[in-house]
Formats: structure tokens, sequence, C-alpha cells
């Protein structure tokens, strides 16, 4: 964290009867924007998130950063976009951390002003200070602590990816010294068996492309991985280990502010939720882990309850990226799909330039200060968090920190009903595009119209520059770009403005 940003006692001494608000960041995965009873869905119910949206405020019009997981937490956390920096793409869970600790991060921004912070749950930004070296039997060299973050409890990248451990305080959580944890994402150990030697293995799900490397808990996962023993996770557990983590953070710190950067495995892939959520949706295992999801949000709100702090607690929900179906496991997402649309209205999903990609659902409830069962339609992303978490604690930025944020802090708490002018989308490909609240451009590129090596998903790539006018049509079906030159320009000139800052 910069020096001019370190907490005073008589900051920390504050209590909670002041009026700052606790504030809890809950960040699904791979969530889709019609993934939620209150956003759509059919065939799950989703009644506690409903119930989060009854209390507050809706978004309509919110926007992850990127259509997939690392450059779309990256930019969340520090304000910056992700395509700025060549090492921001999907991270191996061997990658070295990729916020630098000097940089300023949101939990920064809560610990300058005294408040307990954490992350739990899914991380996927790297640990350690070297891609490939970690120890895992050891103190891993950085990690959320060097980012602001206090306590931290975390799976290193995605519950496909290995090690298959979770991390608190940068120590392997319930570490087995007689199992001594290996991980390469290079070669299969010698001696153990992986998802291509041993098929069988992988009797809990079976891959549909991909994820046959280390098997854990008869499931394929990408990255080989030695040892682990008792710390190996059980997949149908995760949500519970995540959620119990947070509940205590919680209890913990019921007489401070605490800020909780809370990322929930669900509804990623391999999705393996607990027994007692099969069969909860119409849609197998996909559903069943929305109904999981669902869950882990319940258990944080009544815990609110229960302690006396919902008043005084800003609640956001959103999703790191689109929705996909088939993500490399015959979970059979597709097949069981019915009439649900992940996507809502927008088309495509996760990886994809379309809007599916980077539209997500985005509730903030805090029962003080937000209207309750309102909708905006305020366009946002979250590339404002940074700025708009600053102006709710009244913490200067220092200047180069966080430079792609806004404060949208009014459009947050729905009193601005209008928001950006317009925001940047990145594809898994590093395509941009640009959204206002009429317009959406989609820059030239030459990758292929489909993802060639997996998910059936329409990357939105095209040779010619694509614009599409949302006005009445949200799904970009015909593009206009010829008919409306100027249109494109300006379009253009906002890319360029953006990629010379
Ligand atoms: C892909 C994985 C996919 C998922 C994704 C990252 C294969 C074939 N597919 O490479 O399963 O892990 O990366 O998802 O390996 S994200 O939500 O964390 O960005
Ligand atoms: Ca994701």
């Amino acid at each position: 964290m910069p020096l001019a940003l370190t907490a005073t006692a008589a900051q920390k001494s504050h209590h909670q009867r002041t009026d700052k608000p606790n504030v809890i960041f809950i960040v699904a995965d791979d969530l889709g924007y019609g993934d939620l009873g209150c956003y759509g869905a059919q065939g799950v119910s989703t009644p506690n998130v409903d119930k989060l949206a009854k209390e507050g405020t809706r978004f309509t019009d919110c926007h992850a950063v990127a259509s997939i997981s690392t450059p779309s937490r990256y930019s969340l956390l520090t304000g910056e976009y992700a395509w700025r920096r060549p090492d921001t793409d999907v991270a191996p869970g061997n990658a070295a951390m990729i916020i630098k600790p000097q940089q300023l991060t949101v939990a920064d921004l809560f610990k300058s002003r005294g408040y307990a912070t954490a992350a739990i749950g899914k991380w996927h930004l790297g640990l350690g200070d070297k891609t490939g070296e970690q120890d895992w039997n050891a103190p891993l060299a950085a990690g959320p602590g060097d980012l602001g973050f206090d306590y931290s409890y975390l799976m290193a990248a995605t519950s496909d990816r290995v090690p298959c451990v979770f991390i608190e305080n940068g120590i392997v959580a319930n570490h087995d010294p007689s199992a001594p944890i290996e991980v390469s994402y290079r070669k299969p150990f010698e001696g153990v068996p992986t998802g291509q030697t041993n098929p069988e293995l992988m009797y809990n799900l079976k891959p549909s492309h991909g994820h046959n490397m280390a098997v854990v808990n008869g499931i394929g996962r990408i990255g080989y991985m030695k040892g682990g023993g008792k710390a190996l996770w059980k997949d149908e557990n995760i949500a519970d280990s995540i959620t119990t983590h947070a509940l205590n953070f919680i209890k913990r710190h019921a007489d401070e502010p605490f800020m909780m950067y809370l990322c929930t495995n669900d509804v990623h892939v391999p999705r393996f939720p607990h027994q007692r959520f099969r069969g909860k949706s119409t849609m197998g295992l996909r559903g069943d882990a929305i109904a999981q999801f669902d869950w882990t949000v319940g258990q944080v709100t009544s815990l609110l309850k229960k302690l006396g702090l919902d008043e005084n607690t800003l609640v956001i929900l959103t999703s790191d990226n689109g929705p996909v179906l088939d993500d490399g496991y015959q979970d059979r997402a597709e097949e069981l799909l019915g009439n649900h649309k992940p996507s809502g209205p927008f088309r495509s999903g996760k990886y994809s330039s379309f809007e599916g990609g980077t539209m997500v659902p985005f509730i903030a409830r805090w029962p003080k200060t937000i209207a309750a069962g309102q909708q905006s339609d305020a366009l946002i992303s979250h590339i404002d968090l940074m700025a708009t978490m600053a102006s709710l604690l009244n913490v200067p930025i220092p200047q180069r920190e966080a430079a792609d944020s806004r404060d949208q802090l009014q459009s947050w708490l729905g009193k601005d009903k209008v928001g950006r002018d317009y925001v940047v989308e990145q594809s898994t490909s590093r395509v941009l595009s640009v959204r206002t609240k009429q317009w959406k451009y989609i820059e030239p590129s030459n990758g292929p119209k489909m993802i060639t090596w997996g998910p059936k998903i329409e990357t939105g790539n095209d040779k010619l520059p694509q614009l599409y006018n949302l006005n009445g049509n949200p799904y970009e079906t015909t593009n206009v770009a010829a008919e409306n030159p100027e249109i494109v320009s300006q379009m253009q000139a906002i890319i360029q403005k953006e990629r010379t800052a």
C-alpha cells in the first residue's frame, strides 16, 4: 500500500456505532445476467438473492471489465484496465501474484480507514513472488496480506486448477506434512496417475474437453499435482468451507467496521454442489450450483440480521463474467437448460465480446442509505469500484493509482440513474468493445467466430468493425457500422483515447 494511506490509531478505534458501513462484495463466478430469480431465471429459484434485491436496488446495466475471471478481478480490485498489462490473462494455479504489493487496492482503501479486511474464496490473481516456484509446504512469499487484506482464505485459482487446497493467510489450510504438495503446469509427476493415464479415476465427473491432468476427488483438473493428503478439498464441501470462513470473519469483527471480498466458487466448473442442493433445480448440476450460491448469500444476510448489522452494511452482489454451459465437464448443463436463459436477453456469454460476456447481475443493499425495491438502469462498470469506494470512505486516491476508475457513488447508491457515458469491455482474446446506453461497438479482429477449443460460444470476433444499436433490441443482431460512420469513429476515438491514456 502507498505510504500516504496508513490508518491512524484514532481511525482504528472507530467503532461499529459510528456511521462507517461494513461492506461485503459477493462476487459469483460465471453467474450470468439471467441466472437469478430477480433477473428472470427459470428452472432454479434464488429466494435469498431475490430478497436482497427487494431490500435494495437491482441494476440492469452493470458490466464486468472482462469476460473472463483474472482480468475482470484484477480490474475490480485495482481500478486499472487489465489490458494495460500483458500478464493479466487467465492465470494458472502457480502464477506469481499479479497485483504488485505496491499497487493500491480496494482493500488498502478500507484498511486506511481502520477496517478489518478479508478476501475469501476464489482468488485467481496469483500467489507467491515467482511463477511456478512456490513452495506449497511453507508460507507463500506474497499474497493478499501484501495487498491490504488482513485475512484471507482462498483457492489459488479456480476449482478446476491445481493445487486443490485452500490457503489461509498464505499457508495451505490443514497442511498434511505426510503428503507434501508439488505442483506443475508443465509435466506429470512420476508415479502419479493422471486423467490421461487412468480415465477410470475420473468417476465423479468426466471431462468434455481438457481437465484430464491431475485427478483429485474423482475429478480431472488443469495442471499436475502431487500430495496434499488431508488438505485436499472435496468439491461438494467447497461452498460450505467458503461460507463458514466468511461467517466466522463477520462474527470476529462484529464490533468494528469490516470489509469482505467474498468470492464463491459457484457456479464455475467443475460444478459439484453438496448433496443437499442436488435436484433443487430442474437444470442439473449447474442449476443446483446456483441454488447453492443462493444459500451462501442467505447465510451471510441472516447472520448480518442476527448480529444487528444489516442496517449499516452495504452488500454488493455481482459476478466476474458472463455464463457458460459446457466449460469442460459432462455436467449436462446444455441438455437440461430448458427455457432458462443464462445470459438473459444478451448475446453469447463468458469469453465473448458480445454483451453476454460482461453483462452481470449487480445488486446493492444498504437499508440505511439505498432505497428498497428499486431498479436502476444506470450504465455502470466494475472498473469504478476503487474510486467509488474511495468516495464512500472519503479517502483520497494518490495520483497514478486506480487511474481508470471513476467516482460513481451516486449511481451505485441508486441515486443517479444515468451512470457512465460509456464502458470499455475486454474479451478473452483482448478485443476491446465500447458500450454507451444506446450503442455497442466491437473493434475488428482476425480471431475465429466461434471458440475453437471447447465451449460452443460465439467470440464476437469479426474482421470488420461492428456497431449495434441496442435501442429496443439488446441482442446484438444487425451490424449497422456501415450506415453509421460517425458513431463508429466516435467509438473508435474512445478506444484510442483509453488505449493511449
Ligand atoms: C479455460 C478452462 C475453463 C475455465 C476457464 C477459466 C479448459 C479447456 N477450459 O481455459 O474450464 O477454467 O479457463 O475460467 O481448460 S475463469 O472463469 O476462471 O476465467
Ligand atoms: Ca469466471
